[in-house]
């Protein structure tokens, strides 16, 4: 285990005795009861991969949780940030990491269950093949075994529907949060800036990646409600979203459509 302290978020890593695939990065805001059974179930289904868990000082005492079983498994970082930032901050701190520690894929998904560890066997194999890949939730084959929060869907469809009339439906879910890329999608990602960005992270990226040359492949997966804990969508986030999204529509895809680029690239194929 060390200790880094030059980008003013302190690296915690506990060594593994295997030789790591990839890294699956976990931003969390409190998700004390949500984190151990969700990186016992990641390292049961992907073994020889690492975990990153990267902490924005939750009151809840994830981190604490999370070194205690990084300390007993190993296999993993803790990345801590010195106070609550936000998630485009927390994923840019988790893959600039991934970056210079070299590995070849890298998964985010999120600490609450609602991404399940068991389609991350999916996701790698695709990977072996393609840059980018998003885990959908609006292929005709996804799912969603939780039907009572229909809120939630409703919500998240009708943000999925408004970025497709944006951008074009050749992505079916613009702001999944389970996603993988390669090395080289993910370098080319960092080059942008992410920081300040909230949950339109999710959509700006692949916006971001796709007018750079990488055509993501979305796969169908099972949605599920989150297991404990609540949600840290905002008012202010959903704002920030609907801003984003109508300043890159009208700033930086006025002449080219994302489903031209798209179409033109399955030609040229
Ligand atoms: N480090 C860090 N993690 C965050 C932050 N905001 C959200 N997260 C984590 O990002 C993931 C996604 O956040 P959620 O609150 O589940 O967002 P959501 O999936 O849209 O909402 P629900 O599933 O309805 O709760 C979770 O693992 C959160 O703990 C943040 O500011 N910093
Ligand atoms: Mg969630």
């Amino acid at each position: 285990m060390y200790e880094k302290n030059n980008l003013s978020y302190r690296l915690y890593k506990y060594e593994y005795p295997f030789q790591a695939l990839g890294v699956v990065v976990i931003p969390t805001y409190n998700e004390a009861d949500n984190i151990l059974p969700l990186l016992n179930s990641i390292r049961s289904t992907l073994p020889q991969w690492c975990i990153m868990v990267v902490d924005d000082q939750s009151p809840d005492g994830t981190a604490e949780r999370v070194t205690t079983w990084l300390k007993e498994h190993g296999g993993g970082f803790l990345v801590s940030n010195p106070k609550k930032t936000s998630l485009g901050f927390a994923y840019c701190c988790g893959f600039r990491l991934a970056l210079m520690e070299k590995f070849e894929f890298i998964i985010q998904m999120d600490a609450d269950h609602s991404h399940r560890p068991a389609e991350l066997s999916q996701i790698v194999g695709l990977l072996k093949k393609t840059d980018v890949v998003v885990g959908s939730r609006y292929l005709s084959q996804s799912g969603s075994e939780n039907h009572d929060w229909q809120a939630k869907l409703t919500f998240s469809k009708l943000a999925n529907r408004f970025l497709g009339f944006l951008f074009g439906r050749s992505i079916k879910d613009w702001t999944s949060g389970f996603k993988g890329y390669s090395h080289k999608a993910l370098t080319q990602l960092m080059e942008g800036h992410w920081e300040r960005r909230t949950y339109s992270f999710q959509f700006a990226s692949l916006l971001y990646l796709i007018r750079n040359g990488f055509t993501p492949k979305e796969i169908p997966i099972v949605f599920d409600r989150r297991l404990t804990g609540f949600s840290k969508n905002s008012l202010f986030i959903i704002f920030e979203s609907l801003w984003v999204s109508l300043i890159l529509k009208f700033r930086l895809f006025k002449k080219t459509s994302i489903n031209g680029l798209i179409q033109k690239r399955k030609r040229n194929q």
